[in-house]
């Protein structure tokens, strides 16, 4: 029987400027870009939310919906201060972590010592820690498996700490949503609805060729999870070399500064999968890709050794001075130093 928690900080990046400006508590409070410069919501904190708001909608929008919404900038130094925070506080308790984004991770405590060996303690504990050590407040979930652990830390959010132990674990999925399994989207979801599959305990009852002659290759997927079974492994990170983030707009962007605003809201969500520190100090370099209406790519990219917002607009107004087309895709990215084959390479060196 594994021991896995799910952490993920509640509102992150609002729980970091609330924290640092006190009078903010209790009111709707969103970082974003700014309404009048088509900014968009990078997140809102609950109180936000209440009023509809949600993160990657138009701030423009966000304030319709609640007019005395407070929109502050991006501070991205603080947030990836805040994270490496977390991670070594979650590293005090096991070496493996696999990381989901700045404020979320999995943590494999199977084989940890601490707390006499349990899990739900350590999620205690790092918890406790996380809000006297950052000052903000973090969503645990304890389980089996991975997939359990997520649903499990999202189960009481804000703020939540749920254990689903293996003689609730039954109990626990009767009623689970369907909606609450890692890839049923809204199309999934309404055709499971539509063949009256509505919680977990629903799919329980299928046959598995079944569902895989509805579902094709998900099927296997879905009379597994439903079930509660997942043998997915905690991952440490890998060496990666690079990631992206890219968006296809519903109706090309024919302003220019539509294409910058919307730099801002990309980097929102690329800073989201830049997972950890040693991922920060290996950055090499950064690209920008667009594609414009006529289907056309291009792709651009320069050499630095940080995140910076500053650097995609360089790049994009480059990109912009050779000729301006509306723009159908836009997408940025990071490049990585890659430490495993620096190390190979060195070794193949002195071995030949
Ligand atoms: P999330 O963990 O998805 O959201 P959250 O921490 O703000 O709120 P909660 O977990 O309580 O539901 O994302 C973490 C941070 O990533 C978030 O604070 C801001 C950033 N982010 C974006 O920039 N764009 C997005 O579309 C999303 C979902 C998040
Ligand atoms: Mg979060």
């Amino acid at each position: 029987m594994r021991k896995i928690l799910h952490c993920d900080a509640d509102c992150f990046f609002v729980a970091l400027e609330i924290r640092d400006d006190p009078r903010l508590s209790g009111i709707p409070v969103a970082v974003g870009g700014q309404p009048g410069r088509r900014g968009v919501i990078s997140t809102c904190n609950y109180e936000a939310r209440a009023f509809g708001v949600r993160s990657a909608m138009a701030s423009a929008f966000a304030k319709r919906l609640c007019p005395q919404l407070i929109i502050l900038p991006h501070n991205m130094a603080k947030y990836q201060q805040a994270a490496t925070a977390m991670r070594a506080v979650f590293l005090s308790y096991s070496d493996l972590i696999e990381p989901l984004s700045l404020d979320e991770a999995f943590i494999d405590v199977s084989h940890s010592l601490h707390c006499l060996g349990s899990a739900t303690l350590i999620a205690k504990e790092i918890r406790r820690r996380i809000k006297k050590e950052v000052g903000i407040t973090v969503s645990a979930g304890v389980a089996g498996n991975k997939f359990l652990a997520k649903v499990a830390s999202d189960w009481q959010k804000p703020d939540g700490l749920t254990v689903i132990d293996p003689a609730r674990e039954k109990f626990f999925l009767q009623r689970l949503p369907v909606t609450c399994i890692p890839g049923v989207g809204p199309t999934t979801s309404k055709k499971l609805h539509r063949l009256g599959l509505k919680t977990c305990f629903d799919i329980q009852k299928v046959e598995k060729s079944q569902l895989e002659a509805w579902f094709g290759q998900f099927g296997p997927h879905l009379y597994h999870l439903s079930r509660g079974d997942d043998d997915r492994p905690v991952k440490a990170r890998e060496n990666r070399k690079s990631i992206s983030v890219e968006h296809t707009f519903s109706e090309d962007l024919k302003q220019i500064e539509q294409g910058y605003h919307f730099l801002e809201e990309l980097s929102g969500r690329l800073s989201q999968r830049l997972e950890n520190i040693d991922d920060t100090n290996r950055i090499n370099g950064c690209f920008i890709k667009v594609k414009f209406a006529d289907f056309k790519q291009t792709t651009m990219e320069m050499s630095t050794k940080e995140f910076s917002l500053h650097c995609y607009q360089q790049l994009f107004g480059k990109i912009l001075a050779q000729g301006m087309e509306p723009i159908r895709l836009l997408g940025i990215g990071l490049k990585f130093h890659n430490l495993q084959g620096a190390i190979q390479g060195q070794r193949d060196f002195f071995n030949n």
